[in-house]
């Protein structure tokens, strides 16, 4: 059953108990949780490289207290923007894999502190197999949360979806372990999906900075882009854009989300099919998630009234077990070829490596997309991202790539199908060259690819 569209008082069933805490109970379980004893069982040790665990600053991290005062980043209209009394609850999932237990908390205690106690029905925590099953475990204690754990590694993606699955709320709300969320976040994105559940939401993303564990307020007059390689990118709005935008509380809509922070009516999020399951670790999900709203009759938008930091790092804390690069390869082949129409040619041209890569199977995915009739991909790009470059023939040039004496030639090797490109003595005449080394290439972002 649908449970509870109304505030605490106005649910009925296990949703509304679940929500009634009064204040004296709050206070109890928020003084119950030994804090100094969670934390201290896995403090970072002087001596240690305070990066090796997590990739971020752990010691800096630690020195910072769990309930921080932020800078109130919103643009100043913001606050003075009213929000309906009747939103609907959210059931917040925060999925991790080895989170450093001082960032962890951090999160969990800043969506407390921060958050309309009524508007939060329960913070699940999905603990993606670490190492530790405590780490999850002793922060049920703390008001609203809750714990799952898997029994092995499932990535991100499948994590997400065991929390969806056990999610109660009418909306959810995803957020990653290494966040802090800012005043007021909630209240503008559970209104606009109240206005339309159609609607898929994320905050502006500050940056919690790596190594000092500063709150730096991000620029809002960005979205999400990316290129044919599938590069998430934050591009600036347009001239155009920005003329367009007189109310700086007004909504940015995006091609793309950034993936980690996102709010999504739970019907909704059924309904379109949740996540691709088939896909590993972590990467590409955003851009599978992106195309499949957009081109089933949904939207993405940034409200840049809800503000939430992010912990942005350089590299991932955690292994691949099928290497970085395979991973995301498959992930986003598999968007490729379900979303992308022909327009996947492009993929492949810009990700060479992508080609001769297994991806599974997408047949279950390919039946979704039919049967919620969504639309194709050149109408996602004439109407969602027209900014997004097409290539065209201008970008493909045709002669000889040659180094010094040697050109680029392409032979039959016995046994193979597709011809081995070589270097060997440039043959032809100057402006005619020879047919074997007249190479037709083009350049998508960062590789050149040549066919001869
Ligand atoms: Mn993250």
């Amino acid at each position: 059953p649908e449970l509870g569209s109304g505030g605490a008082a106005a649910a009925g069933g296990g949703e509304a108990a679940s929500s009634q805490i009064s204040d004296a109970e709050w206070e109890d379980m928020m003084e119950g949780f030994d804090e100094r004893s969670y934390l201290n069982a896995r403090r970072w040790k002087p001596g240690d490289d305070p990066y090796t665990l997590y990739a971020f600053n752990q010691r800096e991290s630690e020195r910072i207290p769990s309930d921080r005062a932020l800078k109130d980043t919103r643009h100043y209209r913001c606050t003075t923007l009213h929000y309906d009394s009747d939103l609907p609850l959210t059931s917040i999932i925060i999925t991790f894999h080895n989170e450093a237990r001082s960032t962890l908390l951090r999160t969990i205690k800043s969506v407390l502190n921060r958050t309309p106690v009524h508007l939060i029905h329960e913070i699940i925590l999905v603990d993606d197999f670490s190492n530790d099953k405590s780490d999850c475990q002793l922060l049920t204690k703390l008001p609203k949360v809750k714990c799952l754990r898997n029994n092995k590694r499932e990535g991100l993606i499948r994590s997400r979806v065991q929390g969806a699955d056990a999610a109660r709320a009418k909306v959810l709300t995803f957020l990653d372990s290494h966040c802090e969320v800012n005043k007021d976040w909630l209240p503008p994105l559970l209104q606009r999906i109240q206005q339309d559940p159609t609607c898929v939401v994320s905050p502006v993303i500050d940056i919690i900075n790596m190594d000092t564990f500063a709150y730096v307020a991000a620029s809002a007059d960005l979205r999400g882009g990316f290129d044919w390689s599938l590069h998430f990118k934050w591009e600036q709005l347009s001239p155009e854009q920005q003329a367009r935008r007189t109310d700086p509380t007004q909504p940015i809509k995006t091609p793309i989300i950034a993936g980690g922070l996102f709010v999504i009516d739970r019907s909704w999020f059924n309904h379109l099919g949740k996540y691709d399951t088939a896909m590993d670790i972590w990467g590409g999900e955003n851009f599978e998630i992106s195309f499949r709203v957009w081109q089933c009759g949904g939207s993405l938008e940034i409200l840049p009234c809800s503000r939430v930091g992010h912990v942005f790092r350089k590299k991932h804390p955690y292994v691949f077990p099928e290497g970085n690069a395979n991973t995301y390869i498959k992930n986003t082949r598999r968007t490729a070829e379900v979303w992308m129409d022909d327009f996947r040619l492009f993929y492949y041209s810009a990700r060479p490596a992508a080609r001769g890569k297994s991806y599974g199977d997408v047949r279950g995915r390919v039946e979704l997309r039919k049967k919620l009739k969504c639309k194709s991909f050149k109408w996602y790009l004439d109407n969602v991202y027209p900014e997004l470059k097409v290539p065209d023939d201008s970008d493909s040039q045709s002669g000889v790539i040659r180094q010094r004496q040697n050109c680029l030639e392409s032979g039959k090797v016995e046994g193979q199908e597709t011809p081995v490109l070589t270097l060997a003595p440039c043959t032809g005449a100057e402006g005619a060259p020879a047919n074997n080394q007249d190479s037709h290439y083009s350049m998508f972002g960062a590789s050149v690819e040549a066919v001869i």
